[in-house]
């Protein structure tokens, strides 16, 4: 794993571990982000999980996204989305809008609709609960994925109601499962820095036991590339696998690069690729619990998605339409990619597509109507 160095011998007996499907400790999580160790090797040894899970195949799914408001009463300094209440680029979508982009996906074929927004100032929980039941009784074919735990987090402030009661309310509304944003870095040396107002890991963590304990499935993610170091992502990823011990209902953890433009960082200067593989795999190393692992192309761009099938993951998200967070940062992806394109890139990199739902299921479309067939991936296998 390294050329020549007194840590050899513990980089060999990481190897061991992941090839006999032994847990990695925290230690061994800090060597691997040591320039020390050979990307390539680290790569090599996270693309063993990864197959051994999932084989050749990768997961796309057919997507949009719907950001309802950009009005956000948190000023998080990542943050190049949201907007003062006032401000000129402020807005909120309204019911027309909201069913029109529905409306739009089920014509383009989505499965999925990805729900995130703002806090607005104004608006009661009522108005979130609201779209969640406006969008899912007109179009039930459509997964909501809505929500992060700081937007559930938000809800229980302005109500006053229990992270259960607001989660039951959601799901007979309509709510199919629980995106992972918002987990940013738990650690409170950077989260005090980056998002001092906005849930904190204990409460982020605790809406998703309560989300898994009610049968949701939920992803997870984890903000680099700013102001943490490598101690504190290992501490996240320990954080997540501690959870997904006790309950196992993350399906996907996500790693997500910061990008710096119109940001209170735009001097920090984004992640290398190099970084983006090194974090894809470590992720894929720490995280034996956690079935899949998401190169999300819209922020790696497609290149480095296409490498990171072989650095450990086994899922490049979706076709993707709408999506705002990422390109009012500076993101340089396209707004979005046909069927035909992310087979493509898909099968560029050596690997087999397959177009799954948001629960991972088989989709298999048949004369411009589709169904879900049986679950695939191999789900948690830790050795
Ligand atoms: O929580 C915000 C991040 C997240 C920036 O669950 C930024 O399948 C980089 O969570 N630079 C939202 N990152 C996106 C997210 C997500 C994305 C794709 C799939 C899934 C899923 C979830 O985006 C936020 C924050 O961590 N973010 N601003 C920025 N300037």
């Amino acid at each position: 794993m390294i050329s020549s160095s007194p840590t050899r011998r513990r980089c060999d007996e990481i190897r061991d571990k992941v090839e006999s499907g032994r847990r990695l400790s925290a230690d061994d999580g800090l060597l691997l982000y040591s320039p020390e160790v050979h990307l390539n090797d680290l790569g090599a040894l996270a693309n063993l999980v990864r197959e051994r899970k999932h084989g050749n195949l990768a997961f796309y799914n057919i997507n949009t996204h719907l950001n309802p408001t950009n009005v956000c009463v948190y000023r998080c300094i990542f943050c190049a989305f949201r907007s003062d209440l006032r401000d000129e680029k402020g807005y909120r979508m309204s019911d027309e809008q909201i069913l029109a982009r529905g409306q739009e996906a089920v014509d383009a074929g989505c499965t999925e609709m990805h729900i995130v927004g703002g806090l607005h100032h104004k608006m009661e929980y009522d108005w979130y609960l609201g779209l969640i039941r406006l969008l899912h009784h007109a179009f039930p074919s459509l997964h909501l994925k809505a929500w992060t735990g700081v937007e559930i987090n938000w809800f229980e402030h302005i109500t006053g109601k229990s992270v259960r009661t607001i989660l039951e309310e959601m799901i007979e509304a309509g709510l199919g499962s629980l995106p992972g944003g918002g987990a940013e870095i738990f650690h409170p040396e950077v989260r005090n820095k980056i998002c001092e107002h906005k849930a904190d890991a204990e409460s982020w963590l605790e809406i998703h036991r309560t989300a898994h304990q009610l049968g949701l499935k939920t992803n997870c993610t984890m903000l680099y590339g700013h102001v943490e170091n490598a101690w504190h992502r290992i501490d996240h990823l320990l954080r997540l696998r501690s959870l997904q011990d006790e309950t196992g209902g993350f399906q996907t953890f996500i790693p997500l690069a910061f990008h710096p433009a119109n940001t209170k960082l735009a001097h920090i200067k984004k992640a290398s690729s190099l970084m983006d593989l090194r974090t894809m795999a470590v992720s894929r190393l720490m995280l034996d619990n956690v079935p899949h692992v998401k190169a999300y192309w819209i922020m790696l761009g497609v290149g480095t998605a296409q490498v990171a099938l072989s650095y450990g993951a086994d899922d490049i998200d979706g076709t993707v339409r709408h999506e705002l967070i990422y390109h009012d940062a500076g993101a340089q992806t396209p707004e979005i990619l046909s069927v035909e394109q992310i087979r493509r890139l898909i099968v560029e990199a050596g690997r087999e597509p397959v177009e799954r739902d948001t629960l991972y299921r088989r989709v298999v479309r048949e004369g411009g109507r589709w169904s879900v067939g049986e679950k695939v991936g191999a789900g948690v296998q830790v050795s």
